[in-house]
């Protein structure tokens, strides 16, 4: 699968240097204003910003992170206002644009270029003849998608939902598969924090975080795992600034120095600002390798473990809380002798970091009272994700830092409503669907079979037995690992349809039969039978948001979410006297009151409190002490291994790790701009950032070019060339290149063993020069 860089870089002026700014500041302030003018949203009409993650305003459709009772007076952050840009630009993709380029012409695009082609307005079919998508009404997409899906095998059809619908069209598109009689729905967090999904449940018996905005008021200590708070959630700074004022130590653990996690200046603070002056956010940071965290946690652990005993030993108070473990946990002496059997120079050769180092992190640990565990994608993304996810929370645990106020386990989520489609039923996990409650309301027998996964569902196209693919949002074939060897396969389905605000590359490599459809965004006001329609959304610490449009849809011909869903219900399934579909359209309330009606222990009132400031508390048992789990107790883990890869567990000689990142102008495959400031790169995304020292000894040169290969034994040659080579701040043995430009790289096997995450941070590779 050779591959090179966009097609459209080689126009544009490259500039890499060093940034030395904080992140917010000014730079944040021109990048933001830079991005409204390009957009054609007037810089004086932002005052539909002001309504960005207020009550009674519009959630932002960027992060998932909380959204506080008592908003600042703009509660958005750089990216979140880009995100806004993004979706009202007065850019459209008209029919006249399909008409103009074939579908071939239009996969030479770069990603930046497609989406740049602005909202899209009509629905539309793709006509293989003239190889053109051509407008259609919506009639008469329902009537064909409803025929094909009929003829087709409901084992073999897919329900992708990206995690930015509501839970209103959540709800309804899981009830749509289950009801067509599969529990294929492969969701973007299977390519995200699923780890997350099949850990906590094991360990403290709950999928999601512990920790609510508040604990941000009271903890003494804030871990931070492979989050990159700076570009990813950037709001979450403020309650870290706050936070850092009180002396609270933040230790951080990333291959990269990333500008978030070192230095802050709030660009809503005029003082901060005027004076130039920023907050220094991590105390210690700690370069771990890619991978590594197993190992350095594992080393804290060890330490702990010692430490308890010494003190014990010499009279002194116990360094674990053994009351906490007495009562509330379950396996701890497997987990202490597994700490105990590891030996510290293979502890500090896998995590890339010194024993002392380790030791100085755990012992700001041992001292703290109340201690936050934030992580992300640098966790989450290895072959031992779920496993290292569940290091974490044994960390926790140790001192009892779960359950109680100040403390807890924070993933943080990336979607805006990732979380929530969860909560909802978008879930390939059978034992996870609410099927009583399913029988009981609408009458019918919810399928047993488990479904297929993002992984599963490629591992099918692959090998014929998935035959149609419906996408809810999302770009689901460029943020797929192994993009190359997918998008030929990709073609041999018989239906795919992708209900979409924006043009990209999923769009562009079809089945026989297939469909564009047009929706609202979030931002537009959605009107209905009974009027201007609310959602509803889940953040990050388990509180539900309602959310409201506020701007005029960009074309007439848009439909909302639920209502193409209903769409495409109607067209396909028997009628059931048990369901509505066009009430439901008519009015969202109803939605939310089914949802009530399935999930009676989660949702109390939805329709009245949405709105609430601050939002509505999901309930946490794991926050109160109740672990849910098969022992009753929360559960330490003993993993299987502390290499980050049991396939290649040495990474000697020339081999490489590839960790793929988001740059700061991104918001996954959407590509804003080609400017990571943060980075220092302008210009291009076709880098790849590498240690000096590993640029000498493979005979590279900064600045030169550079082809990047996937050391693999299964026959196929995955590479990606063109790329340039910069010096950067990583530690020797990793190199990090961008997402989704790397995805070619990353083999569809390379994923996380429990979770089937695809390990997209530590992908084994060989950089040569290219001429
Ligand atoms: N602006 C913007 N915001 C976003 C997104 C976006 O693309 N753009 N995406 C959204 C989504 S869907 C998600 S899931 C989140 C993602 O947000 P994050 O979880 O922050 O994900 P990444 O940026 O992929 O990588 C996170 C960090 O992990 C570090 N890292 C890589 N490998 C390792 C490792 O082995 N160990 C450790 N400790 N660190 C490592 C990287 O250097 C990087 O700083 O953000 C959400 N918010
Ligand atoms: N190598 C590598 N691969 C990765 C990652 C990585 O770190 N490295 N990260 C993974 C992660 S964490 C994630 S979450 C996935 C992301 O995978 P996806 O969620 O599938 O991808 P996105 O890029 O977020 O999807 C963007 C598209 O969503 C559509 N869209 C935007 N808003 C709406 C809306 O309101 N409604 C509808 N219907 N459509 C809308 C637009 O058409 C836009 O082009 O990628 C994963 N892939
Ligand atoms: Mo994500």
């Amino acid at each position: 699968m050779d591959q090179t860089g966009s097609q459209d870089d080689r126009t544009r002026k490259v500039r890499i240097e060093p940034y030395d700014g904080p992140a917010g500041g000014w730079g944040s302030a021109r990048s933001l204003v830079e991005i409204l003018t390009r957009e054609g949203v007037p810089v004086t009409g932002t005052a539909l910003l002001t309504k960005q993650n207020k009550p009674g305003g519009f959630m932002c459709v960027s992060c998932a992170w909380a959204k506080p009772a008592k908003p600042l007076a703009f509660e958005y952050c750089e990216n979140g206002a880009k995100a806004t840009a993004w979706e009202q630009t007065r850019r459209r993709a008209t029919p006249d644009l399909f008409a103009e380029h074939t579908v071939s012409d239009l996969l030479t695009w770069s990603d930046y270029a497609l989406e740049e082609a602005g909202r899209l307005t009509h629905p539309m079919r793709y006509d293989p003849a003239s190889d053109r998508y051509r407008p259609c009404t919506w009639e008469e997409a329902y009537a064909e998608i409803g025929h094909e899906l009929k003829a087709l095998e409901p084992k073999s059809v897919v329900f992708y939902a990206s995690g930015r619908a509501s839970l209103e069209a959540s709800y309804m598109w899981a009830l749509l598969a289950r009801l067509y009689g599969n529990n294929n729905l492969p969701d973007s967090s299977n390519m995200c924090h699923e780890p997350t999904s099949v850990a906590l449940p094991q360990s403290i018996g709950s999928p999601v975080g512990t920790v609510r905005l508040e604990d941000f008021e009271e903890t003494d200590l804030i871990f931070f795992f492979g989050q990159n708070v700076g570009s990813n959630s950037p709001r979450m700074l403020h309650p870290l600034q706050e936070a850092r004022k009180r002396g609270v130590s933040i230790i951080t653990f990333n291959p990269l120095k990333e500008r978030g996690l070192e230095r802050f200046t709030d660009p809503q603070s005029p003082v901060e600002m005027l004076t130039r002056s920023s907050t220094r956010i991590s105390t210690q940071y700690h370069q771990v390798k890619a991978g590594g965290d197993l190992a350095a946690i594992t080393g804290m652990c060890k330490a702990l473990f010692a430490a308890d005993r010494h003190a014990r030993a010499a009279g002194r108070p116990a360094v674990l809380d053994h009351a906490f473990i007495a009562e509330h946990t379950h396996g701890l002496e497997a987990f202490e002798q597994f700490c105990d059997e590891q030996e510290w120079p293979t502890l500090e050769r896998r995590s890339g970091l010194s024993r002392t180092a380790i030791e100085s992190a755990a012992s700001v640990y041992a001292r703290a009272k109340k201690v936050i565990g934030v992580y992300g994608m640098g966790l989450t993304q290895h072959r031992r994700g779920t496993e290292t996810v569940r290091m974490l929370a044994n960390l926790l645990l140790l001192r009892g830092n779960i359950g109680k106020p100040g403390a807890g386990i924070c993933p943080v989520r990336g979607h805006s409503n990732v979380q929530g489609q969860r909560t909802v039923g978008i879930t390939e996990k059978p034992e996870l669907a609410p099927n009583d409650k399913l029988r009981e309301l609408y009458d019918f027998e919810p399928p047993q079979e488990k479904g297929l996964n993002t992984v599963e569902t490629c591992e099918g196209v692959l090998d014929g037995s998935v035959r149609a693919f419906i996408g809810l949002g999302g770009n689901f074939l460029r943020a797929v690992p192994d993009t190359g060897v997918m998008e030929p396969a990709w073609r041999k389905q018989r239906l795919t349809v992708q209900i979409a605000t924006k043009l990209n590359r999923s769009h562009l490599v079809n089945g026989e039969v297939a469909y564009l459809l047009p929706c609202l965004g979030r931002i537009e006001i959605d009107r209905q039978a009974s009027g201007p329609q609310n959602v509803s959304m889940e953040d990050s610490t388990a509180r539900f948001h309602g959310s409201r449009g506020m701007s005029d849809p960009v074309s007439p011909q848009l439909r909302s979410e639920p209502a193409i869903i209903a769409g495409i219900a109607k067209a396909t399934l028997p009628r059931n006297p048990r369901i509505d579909w066009d009430a439901w359209v008519g009015d969202y309330a109803l939605v939310r009151k089914a949802i009530e009606a399935t999930y009676p222990t989660v949702f109390h009132d939805l329709n009245g409190r949405m709105f609430e400031p601050g939002g509505l508390a999901k309930p946490l048992p794991a926050r109160e002490r109740r672990w849910e789990t098969e022992t009753g107790k929360a559960n330490f883990a003993v993993p299987g291994g502390i290499e980050a890869d049991p396939d290649l567990p040495e990474r000697s000689g020339d081999i490489l790790d590839l960790i793929t990142l988001r740059s700061n102008d991104q918001f996954n495959t959407t590509v804003y701009g080609y400017h990571d400031r943060f980075r220092g790169i302008d210009g291009t995304r076709d880098v790849l950032f590498m240690n000096r020292a590993d640029i000498a000894r493979l005979g590279l040169r900064d600045g030169g070019q550079a082809e990047v290969e996937t050391v693999s034994d299964d026959g196929v040659s995955r590479r990606l060339g063109g790329l340039r080579v910069v010096a950067y701040d990583i530690p020797q043995g990793n190199c990090g290149g961008y997402y989704p430009e790397m995805n070619v790289l990353i083999p569809l096997w390379h994923h996380d063993e429990q979770s089937k995450t695809p390990a997209a941070k530590s992908v084994a590779v060989k950089v040569t020069a290219q001429a």
